[in-house]
């Protein structure tokens, strides 16, 4: 499929996609929000697509919702894009695919949010990340003030959400936003390396993880406990749990079918 706004590739089980903005910093208009939401499920729908990489051409991972195009939005025009955005956030989140954020630069309001909603993030050391809405009179709009918060604790979410400061790659791990900083030209390195890692495990195994992790932390511990219990007993029905345990007997490498 052809996208105006987004690169996408796939090679050996990955999805690539980058954000290409640069002018504006790859900020999300509505088009191009639309256009992240269809990609996830394409590659949703790639059965030999176990994993992607979401990316920003340029200096920009993505510097927030495009400001020229909400400046001027009525309240029910900011519902709607408000809505466009969390139905893409939600598709990233609840996808079967584990989406990893390579952090290339700014990573401000919605692109911070954005790598929220994603399952790893890796920041390069010169990256911003931030919620500076607060400087343009609002407040998040795509799940910032729910996500973070669960992220990095209460006080230090309010702190980055009332002061509107960025943070660079070392504070963003240090206070658990990402998951590693690396140093600026690993980044897309290491962001393939975990990925790779990831394409080669069983696909029925990291929807399961995704799906219990995400949905445990919605609810109480007892009733969580319980999902993993009846996901964990399924998983004793599939193909790759007989090939998993039968290779570590026979001492080779598991080859997982995602059956
Ligand atoms: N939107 C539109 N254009 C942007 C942009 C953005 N978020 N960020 C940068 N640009 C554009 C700049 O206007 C500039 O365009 P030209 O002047 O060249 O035409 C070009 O990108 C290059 O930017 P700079 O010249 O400013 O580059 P610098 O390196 O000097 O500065 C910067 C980089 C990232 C520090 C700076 O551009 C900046 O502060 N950008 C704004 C960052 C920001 O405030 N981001 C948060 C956006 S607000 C809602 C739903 C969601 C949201 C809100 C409400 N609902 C409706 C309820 C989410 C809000 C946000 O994300």
């Amino acid at each position: 499929m052809a996208y105006k706004n987004l690169i996408v590739d796939k090679k050996e089980g990955i999805g690539f996609i980058k954000i290409n903005r640069p002018k504006v910093l790859n900020a999300l208009n509505s088009e191009t929000i639309k256009e992240i939401t269809k990609v996830v499920c394409e590659l949703e729908n790639d059965k030999k697509i176990k994993v992607a990489i979401l990316t920003g051409e340029g200096k920009a991972f993505i510097a927030g919702a495009d400001i020229s195009s909400m400046a001027n939005m009525t309240p029910l025009e900011a519902k709607e894009f408000a809505k466009l955005g969390h139905i893409m956030l939600n598709k990233i989140e609840r996808s079967r695919i584990p989406f990893i954020a390579a952090v290339n630069g700014f990573a401000l309001g919605g692109g911070c949010e954005i790598l929220q909603a994603c399952d790893i993030a890796i920041a390069a050391k010169s990256a911003k990340l931030g919620q500076p809405e607060i400087n343009l009179g609002i407040h998040p709009g795509f799940g910032g003030t729910q996500r973070l918060p669960r992220l990095v604790g209460i006080m230090k979410a309010k702190e980055l959400l009332l002061t509107g400061r960025n943070i660079d790659g070392d504070e963003a791990f240090n206070i658990g936003l990402v998951n590693m900083v690396v140093e600026d030209d690993q980044l897309m390195e290491t962001a393939e390396d975990i990925a790779g890692k990831i394409a080669g495990k069983s696909s029925v195994q990291i929807q399961f993880i995704k799906e219990l992790v995400n949905t445990g932390l919605d609810i109480d511990l007892n009733s969580a406990n319980s999902l993993e219990i009846s996901y964990f007993s399924s998983g004793f029905s599939t193909y790759d749990q007989k090939e998993g345990m039968k290779a570590f007997l026979e001492k080779r490498k598991p080859i997982f079918k995602g059956k």
